[in-house]
This record gives C-alpha cells, structure tokens and sequence, in this order.
C-alpha cells in the first residue's frame, strides 16, 4: 500500500499555528477536501482540507501542538486511480460551475459567515484562492473589531469588541440552530466556543422564553446580525430607551399577525362645523376640542355594533375571547417615544369627558406620568396623525387587540352631493388594518362603512 505525508501547506502566515481541532481518526476513509485538521494562528482560524482522498494511516499532531509550513499532518494511503476517479466524482456531483467545486462547503461557510463577520482581505484572497481550487488555507473565522453581541440589560443590543472562535462542526451546529456564534459565551482554551456552549446558550434561551423572561418576539429582534456600518462612514452608537426597545418589541409581536388594511374616506364637513361651533364652550370648560373625542365616541359606536371587532384570539387554546366593555387607546407621540394610554368605557362617556381625558392623558404621556394601568386593557387603538400629514398609512394592529384605526390628515375635496352636484367637502381619510384571523374582509368594509355614516352624521350616535 503506498502512503503519502500530508503536509501543512502554504498559509501566508511566517508563524506556528497551533492545531485546535483534529478532524479525522486513524482508520478514517476520507475524500479530496475533507478537512482534516484546523489551525489558529493570532489572526484566524484555518481549516485544513485534504489534498488527496484516502485511508488516514497514522495522524503525526495533536491537539496544541505548533506547527508550521511542511510540517506532517498525517499519513494517507493513496491509491491514484480512486483518487483520480474521487476527484471526478466529486467535482460532478458539485455541479458544473468549475469555480465552485473543489471548495463549495468552505465558500458556503464563508459566505454564511460573511454576512456577519464580514471577512478581512486575508480571508477574501483565500476565499478566492479556494475558488481556483488550491488547496489553500481557507480562513473561517476572521478576528473582527466589532460583532454585535447582545448583553443582559435594559437597552437590550450593544456593540461589543469581541472575537468569535469556533471550530467548522461547532459553526454547523450553529448554524444548523440559527444562533449567532458572537452571542455564545465560549468555555474552550483561548475563548473557543464547543458545541456544548452552543447547547446551553440554546437551553437558556428556550427557559427564558418559556418562562416569559424574554420574549420570542426580542429573541427575533436580538438574532438580526448586522454589518460593521463604521466601514461606510462614521458612526455613533447610544443604547435604545426601555420605552423604544419595546415599541419595536411589541411591533415585531405584532407583525407577525397576518393583517389587512381597509381605506375608506369619510365627509367630516359637518362634523368639524359642529365642532367649531363648540370652540368657546370648550374654552370655558379649559378643553380643547379636537376631532379625536368624536373619533373616539364613533368607534365606540361601532365596535358595540360590530362586536366581532371587540375580541381577542387564544389560539393556544382555541378560543375566542369576547369583551363586554369598550376601552380604547390612543396613540401619543412624545419625545420619549410612543404611548398608548387607554380610555376606559368609551361608549358610556360624552364627547366633553373623552376630549378632557384625552387631553389629560396626552399631557401625563408626554411628561412620562402614566401609570402601567393606563396603558392596560385596550379593545381598539385609534392611532391619529391628522394634525402632522399624510394622505394614508397602514398602521399596525396591537396585538392581542384585532383591529386599529389609522386616520390621517383631513382635506377639502371636490365631492359629489345630492345627485349631481359638486361641492367642496373635508374628507377625512382613515385605515382599517384588522387581524384576518378575526376579522373578514367584509367585516372590515363594514366596519369603515358604519363608522362614514355615524361620522358623517353624529345623530346616529343618539340612535
Ligand atoms: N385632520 C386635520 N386636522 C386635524 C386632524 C385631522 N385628522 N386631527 C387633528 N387635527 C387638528 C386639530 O383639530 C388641531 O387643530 P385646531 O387647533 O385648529 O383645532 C390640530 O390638528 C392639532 O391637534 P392635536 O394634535 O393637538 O390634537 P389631536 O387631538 O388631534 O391629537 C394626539 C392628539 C395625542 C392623538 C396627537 O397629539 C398625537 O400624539 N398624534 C400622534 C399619534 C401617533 O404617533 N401615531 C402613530 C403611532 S404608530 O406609529
């Protein structure tokens, strides 16, 4: 049986590498490019593939030992014509791009990891050297000056210096689980991430949401890798306010609703003269009357009409919770960020009681003085940007509610009345989106409907 000494090759780097991981066992069958061994030098970790395929005869390293360029591996039977017919076999079964056959897994693994790490020029050279199939070093894992990393705290994402070493299986079975190897706290020499720190970091994370310490929906936040934006310009980085990082929380939650947005346009023209006609009455009460109360008291009017609209989903439990109480929120726009304080029975208040809490409410928002109550046990959200612009937006339903109502800025419009005559109207423009799980769509068409003619004409409410 002839047999061959598979060498350490050339790797660009005049220094040892030390052997971090040995890849195959005496006795092993092994095939052109399987790695055999990987190596780590101060700058990368190298992942070594065999030039030639085989039967491993004796293995001349172990783990920590230094080597460097010609140094001996291990020893390989070799039998050219398998290995000739091996070679074949495997570049046809990688396809005919001849670029990528001889190092696919590697350059996959690379580019996998690129999307994160973002590899140096070093790596990107071997990377290319791979692609002409020499049997090169290929850097899998490249020392980078910032990953995202994510700590325990209440900004929830912080940049971090920190270096990522971990071995070809340990990257699989990472990958193969979708962790983020920069968030794995290593337990290896030299901060070497094993499986068995991808293990727990999985377990911790799964009891944290099970026992609702994070939620899924930040665990889908935090797993979002990002590149090193600082290669593009300069940048700065501060830490998200509790009350943004879970606004953006609660939207991912929400997103993940399946929701349709229904448009429709309602004649406000009477509506807004009624409401000017009650300026100095509103003055004299210390109020200012603005469309929101009327907007608040008609979907009050509808959701009792319309109940199916007043519901949550357990689908965990495949029921269909029904609430018997009208309470609505009212998105607030503050310079701490977004607020939902929540008006409690809505259907049984007057105009004058909802434009004095919401004033009340908008006011406590904006100086942060709302209590975790107030922003509890919303049915519906109206969500207002009528005072700033816009013709239309889809705003996003607050999850576990089934519906909110987005109402942009009114305008007057040329419309038809009485037949055939045009007339100057303020139109004022609202979105629907609802949880198509709860809702149909004509439900939907019937929801804005109704809320045109009570809007429309407010002596419905007297109804
Ligand atoms: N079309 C035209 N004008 C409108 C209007 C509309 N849809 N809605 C309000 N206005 C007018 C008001 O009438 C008032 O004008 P007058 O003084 O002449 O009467 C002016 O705009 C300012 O209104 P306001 O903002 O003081 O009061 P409001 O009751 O309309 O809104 C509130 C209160 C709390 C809803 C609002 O301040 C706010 O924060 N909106 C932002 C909500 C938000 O951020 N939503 C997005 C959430 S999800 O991304």
């Amino acid at each position: 049986m002839n047999s061959e000494d598979v060498l350490v090759p050339a790797t660009g780097n005049d220094g040892e590498l030390e052997v971090i991981e040995i890849s195959v066992s005496v006795g092993d069958g092994i095939e052109v490019d399987d790695t055999i061994v990987v190596l780590e030098s101060d700058k990368a970790t190298v992942e070594v593939p065999s030039p030639k395929a085989g039967k491993v005869l004796e293995i001349a390293i172990s783990v920590g030992d230094k080597v460097k360029e010609g140094d001996a591996l291990l020893k390989l039977s070799s039998d050219s014509e398998k290995e000739s017919g091996e070679k074949e076999s495997s570049k046809n079964t990688k396809g005919s791009d001849s670029e990528s056959d001889s190092s696919g897994d590697l350059i996959t693994e690379l580019d996998v990891n690129s999307a994160v790490l973002e590899p140096s020029n070093n790596s990107a050279q071997a990377q290319s050297a791979a692609r002409k199939g020499d049997n090169a070093f290929v850097p899998l894992d490249v020392k980078q000056e910032k990953i995202r990393s994510s700590k325990a705290g209440d900004s929830g994402i912080l940049v971090t210096n920190a270096n990522v070493h971990a071995g070809p299986a340990v990257r699989k079975f990472s990958r193969e689980h979708g962790v983020d190897l920069g968030r794995v706290k290593p337990s290896g020499p030299k901060e070497r991430i094993l499986v068995e720190d991808v293990s727990a970091y999985i377990k911790s994370q799964v009891q944290q949401v099970q026992s609702g310490a994070i939620s899924s929906s930040s665990a889908i936040l935090a797993s979002i890798a990002l590149p090193d934006f600082s290669k593009y310009g300069e940048i700065s980085v501060s830490s998200m306010s509790n009350v943004h990082y879970k606004t953006a929380e609660n939207m991912q939650r929400s997103w993940s609703v399946p929701q349709v947005t229904q448009f429709d346009e309602v004649d406000i023209t009477d509506m807004e003269a009624f409401r000017k006609s009650q300026k100095s009455v509103a003055e004299s009460r210390g109020l200012k009357l603005t469309p929101i109360a009327f907007i608040l008291k008609a979907c009050a009017y509808v959701l009792k009409t319309l109940p199916q609209f007043n519901v949550s989903l357990d689908l965990a439990q495949k029921q269909l919770i029904q609430k018997h109480f009208i309470h609505i929120g009212f998105a607030v726009d503050t310079p701490h960020g977004l607020f939902v304080p929540v008006i409690k029975d809505v259907d049984k208040k007057s105009i004058w009681g909802l434009a004095a809490e919401c004033q009340d409410l908008a006011s406590r928002a904006k100086e942060k003085k709302l209590s975790p109550a107030e922003m509890q046990g919303g049915c519906f959200t109206v969500s207002s940007l009528g005072a700033i612009g816009g013709t239309n937006f889809t705003p996003i339903v607050n999850s576990p509610e089934v519906a909110i109502l987005g109402v942009s800025k009114a305008q007057m419009k040329p419309a038809y009345v009485n037949g055939n005559n045009f007339e100057a109207r303020l139109m004022l423009p609202l979105s629907l989106s609802y949880d198509h799980r709860a809702v149909n769509g004509a439900d939907g068409a019937r929801f804005t409907s109704l809320l045109l003619k009570v809007m429309g004409d407010l002596r419905e409410l007297l109804l």
